[in-house]
């Protein structure tokens, strides 16, 4: 029957009826199989189960479950989007990627093309000096390209160092510092295009004013005053992400849109160590690593979440090994190393570009402060461990680097201190201003159509809003 016949029809139907004619279409969508209504049929609630003789769900259904379409019964026109999609993309495009058996060598030449290498990437050690044997297969930036770096990490240290002091005179209700992770914030964003997704976590902020964005607008959401003070559509920057991994399922889905629409575009999605625990990361790779979406994924370990460790992390060899168990090329590199973390991720991004699917990266760092200002580090880790970081500084090790090929003077040092400190100036200046947000504008934006709820609270605080500007007439 023509799908158009089956809508008439399906629109006169109740709805259990309607439910099995999901499961007629999810059948019709197996290949060479016939029409048998008795066969994989999915419930209203959106789970399984099997009608007749043969007790399996058809593989429509098993697709429509995997891309996680669920509750598509009660609107015929919903059932024939996923009968669309069923039919006309996910089954072909899984008859296309069926691979045939392997050899043992191809096994083992997709298995080594995905393997992270040994060691971390490393370009520069730690006194600046160039490490005996460059990496094989990376390119070193250039070196303009690694002055600009320089530049931008002495101004993301400065905002850092700030943002902190700005939380002690009370003008930011929280902020979580990336100092020591310069070299991470600064080559994310240098290895993207303007037209690239960033898609960062609360820590990112560094990232975010590197990327362009106004370092008051930057602070807005730490600062408790508004839900993002940027445009995200804008800035092609997602809203600083505070619930663990669930960004990395968003770059994900932005990175197959723009792959869907023609469109060239990278999204790169920013994540801490201990997040890499949470189940959004793995079926974000999973889902990446199946659609081969042009999204680089890049672990910054700092080797703790927040009190937790990473040795009571994971029992990874290292986390870019979480790669590969998806098919999801992987690699790790010194995150202290700007040279390394650029050259690394300017690949990755290139490889996503090019349409050959997912990277992971992940970059050995380390959180030189606490967690935030609110949390005490002194009380989890030793000051000698934190010591032994600090010589691994990733700004005093370009600096030197740049010195020592004569391609940084103190001069250039100097204008890029004095652009640090403007910088700093201009922001306790604005964040010391009083903001003038409606505080009405909390409830509004939260969802499409308020809940009972949300209009029974709004309307309590409008009460005691009012109630204030009485007494304070009096
Ligand atoms: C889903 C979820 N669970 C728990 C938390 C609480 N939490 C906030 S930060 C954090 C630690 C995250 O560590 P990591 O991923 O290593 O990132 P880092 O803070 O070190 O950058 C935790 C557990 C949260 N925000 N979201
Ligand atoms: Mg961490």
């Amino acid at each position: 029957m023509p799908v158009q016949a089956m809508a008439r029809e399906m629109r006169s139907c109740s709805a259990a009826v309607r439910t099995d004619w999901a499961g007629v279409l999810c059948n019709r969508a197996r290949p060479g199989r016939g029409e048998d209504p008795a066969v994989g049929v999915v419930e209203r609630d959106g789970s399984s189960s099997a009608h007749g003789p043969r007790r399996r769900a058809c593989l429509g259904h098993i697709a429509l479950q995997t891309v996680g379409i669920r509750q598509f019964i009660c609107d015929p026109r919903e059932v024939l989007n996923t009968y669309f999609l069923v039919a006309t993309i996910l089954l072909p495009s899984v008859q296309r990627k069926r691979a045939p058996s392997m050899s043992v060598k191809s096994l083992r030449q997709t298995v080594q093309g995905l393997l992270p290498s040994l060691t971390p990437v490393r370009f520069v050690a730690e006194d600046g000096t160039p490490v005996a044997k460059p990496p094989a297969g990376y390119r070193e930036p250039s070196v303009e390209a690694l002055r600009d770096a320089y530049r931008r990490m002495v101004l993301g240290r400065r905002f850092d160092t700030q943002a902190t002091a700005l939380t002690k005179q009370g003008r930011l209700a929280v902020y979580p510092s990336s100092r020591g992770q310069e070299a991470c914030q600064i080559g994310a964003v240098l290895a993207l295009r303007p037209d690239d997704w960033l898609f960062p976590t609360y820590r990112d902020s560094v990232a975010l004013v590197t990327r362009g964005i106004d370092p008051v607008e930057v602070l807005t959401l730490l600062r408790g005053d508004w839900h993002c003070g940027y445009d995200p559509a804008a800035t092609r920057v997602a809203p600083q992400c505070t619930p663990l991994a669930t960004q990395v399922l968003h770059a994900t889905g932005m990175a197959e849109a723009q792959r869907r629409k023609g469109e060239d575009g990278v999204a790169m999605a920013l994540i801490g160590d201990g997040a890499t625990s949470e189940g959004d990361f793995h079926e974000a790779l999973n889902f990446a690593a199946v659609l081969r979406a042009p999204v680089v994924f890049f672990v910054q370990n700092n080797k703790y979440a927040i009190s937790v460790p990473l040795a009571r992390q994971t029992a990874a060899p290292a986390l870019a090994y979480k790669g590969i168990g998806y098919g999801v090329r992987s690699e790790q590199v010194d995150g202290n190393d700007l040279v390394a973390v650029l050259s690394v991720l300017t690949d990755a991004v290139a490889h996503a570009r090019a349409g050959h699917g997912p990277v992971l990266v992940e970059a050995h760092t380390y959180r030189m402060d606490a967690h935030t200002n609110a949390d005490d580090a002194t009380r989890y880790r030793d000051a000698e461990e934190v010591e032994r970081w600090g010589a691994a500084d990733p700004l005093s090790r370009l600096e030197a680097h740049l010195r020592a090929r004569g391609a940084l003077t103190d001069a250039d040092a100097a204008t890029a201190q004095q652009e640090a400190e403007a910088l700093a100036a201009d922001l306790r200046t604005r964040m010391n201003a009083d903001t003038t947000a409606d505080p009405m504008e909390l409830f509004d934006h939260v969802y499409a159509e308020p809940t009972p709820q949300l209009l029974e609270q709004r309307a309590q605080l409008a009460d005691e809003l009012a109630e204030t500007a009485l007494t304070q007439e009096d």
